[in-house]
């Protein structure tokens, strides 16, 4: 693996103060005073750098990450090519609005994504800001294209957090809560989850198709849309063979199949796409994360006709597709490329599914490791049974924090460990991250 980032950080775990220290306790008081309580955080610690697998605190704290800002970082904070994209972009224009005049640098990314993306057929790619805003937009292309108004959607799902894509999402605390009425038409169907379901993909999908028919009404339904591997949800991966019998029943109902590959996509699975691993080509596309190398970008990539059918006019917004984060997407694409990025995620794999499983084997409370490429999760439960054990969960996490490596949680049950490596990071930082998460589990049993 290659060590890169931009600001030439050594790739290092340094304590220097306990976590928080005190520098970041001062700002986190001023904080509560000033930013929404709403807003909450997973570590309180500031950052002042970051590059390659690190991010240095404000009392210089040399932590590893293994989060990339939810799958953003994917090639590093900061990395070089980023930069230099940005530091030209930002010194010759920052905005024109697409919709007013354009710029070439997101006819590039639109061309780059319809490159990257599953399937060989015509495409079109359109940008936006965030995550949900793709996936709405995706639904409304779709709804244009077919006449139809029914969404489906599967059980421990998560489009996000606008009034559409929250409707979409399953879990109620803390995405819903208090939040509601949710938008209508939108039908939630069995996903895959082959640690609790016990089903073949083929089985699962049946169960799916048999649940839409009857409460949807195939003929109404304007798509399906799915993670093809659940982010939020815990990292579940379906059985084989699950999203290939969406794929094909959607193929044959009319209904257009959107895959929403925001935290998936880019890399991060050990392909392009998680698509890619199960040979599915979905009609339409969402990216968001780690498209542009932390600036803020995401997209909707489909098959031509499809995209082409809505009235001119109808799909946009003021920032879509910003100069500055379309220059950045450019650099990002390219880092991927340059350094190999996809063999990279997989042999981030390599390292680290062994390990979680000896994990696993001496503990005894990890049900199950899972997931593609550099988006690998452990599921935790009480030994045993398939119980949830997110209290062990927080605990874990919990101790990681404290020895300086940073690590997220995730499941509808709050009992999934789950780890997002920028792909660029070394492998003797990896290896040391994973003894810290092993000590940690022995920590808090
Ligand atoms: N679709 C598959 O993973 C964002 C959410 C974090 P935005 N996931 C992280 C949080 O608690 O808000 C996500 C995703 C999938 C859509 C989204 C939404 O992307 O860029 O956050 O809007």
């Amino acid at each position: 693996m290659t060590e890169v980032g931009g600001p030439q950080l050594d790739q290092v775990r340094r304590l220097i103060t306990a976590i928080p220290g005190p520098r970041s306790i001062e700002l986190q008081a001023r904080r509560s005073g000033i930013v929404a309580g709403s807003i909450g955080t997973t570590l309180p610690v500031f950052i002042e750098r970051a590059g390659g697998g690190v991010l240095v605190d404000v009392d210089n704290n040399s932590l590893i990450d293994m989060a990339s800002g939810i799958a953003v970082t994917s090639v590093g904070n900061s990395a070089p090519h980023v930069v230099e994209n940005v530091q030209e972009q930002v010194a010759q224009f920052t905005h024109t609005c697409f919709m007013i005049t354009e710029y070439e640098a997101y006819v590039d990314v639109c061309e780059q994504l319809n490159r990257i993306t599953p399937g060989e057929h015509a495409k079109r790619s359109a940008l936006f800001n965030s995550g949900a805003e793709a996936v709405e937009n995706a639904v409304k292309i779709a709804r244009s294209f077919t006449g139809r108004a029914g969404v489906a959607v599967v059980e421990h799902a998560y489009h996000g957090r606008t009034n559409l894509t929250m409707g979409m999402t399953a879990k109620h605390h803390p995405y819903k809560k208090n939040f509601g009425p949710f938008a209508s038409d939108i039908h939630r169907v069995p996903n895959s989850y082959p640690l609790r379901d016990g089903r073949t993909g083929e089985e699962a999908a049946a169960h799916a198709i048999r649940r839409l028919s009857v409460e949807g009404g195939v003929d109404e339904i304007a798509a399906i849309v799915i993670e093809p591997i659940q982010g939020e949800g815990g990292f579940i991966v379906p059985a084989p063979g699950y999203l290939a019998a969406l794929a094909e029943f959607a193929a044959e109902n009319g209904i257009l199949l959107i895959a929403d590959e925001i935290q998936t996509g880019i890399a991060r699975t050990g392909e392009w796409f998680a698509c890619h691993h199960e040979g599915v080509v979905p009609d339409l596309i969402t990216t968001a994360k780690a498209l542009a190398g932390g600036l803020p970008l995401a997209a909707v990539t489909g098959r031509a006709e499809i995209m082409d059918s809505v009235h001119v006019g109808g799909i946009g917004g003021t920032y879509g597709g910003n100069p500055v984060a379309c220059a950045a997407a450019l650099g990002a694409i390219q880092t991927i490329e340059e350094l190999d990025l996809i063999g990279a995620a997989r042999n981030i794999e390599t390292i680290m599914v062994p390990r979680l499983a000896d994990i696993a084997d001496r503990t005894g409370v990890i049900a199950q490791v899972r997931g593609r490429g550099a988006l690998i999760a452990v599921e935790i439960t009480t030994p045993g049974s398939l119980d949830p054990d997110p209290e062990l969960t927080k605990r874990v996490v919990a101790e990681c924090h404290r020895q300086g490596v940073l690590v997220l949680s995730a499941g509808t049950y709050g009992n999934v460990l789950r780890f997002l490596p920028p792909l660029v990071m070394g492998e003797q930082l990896l290896l040391e991250a994973l003894d810290v998460i092993s000590d940690a589990f022995d920590t808090a049993i």
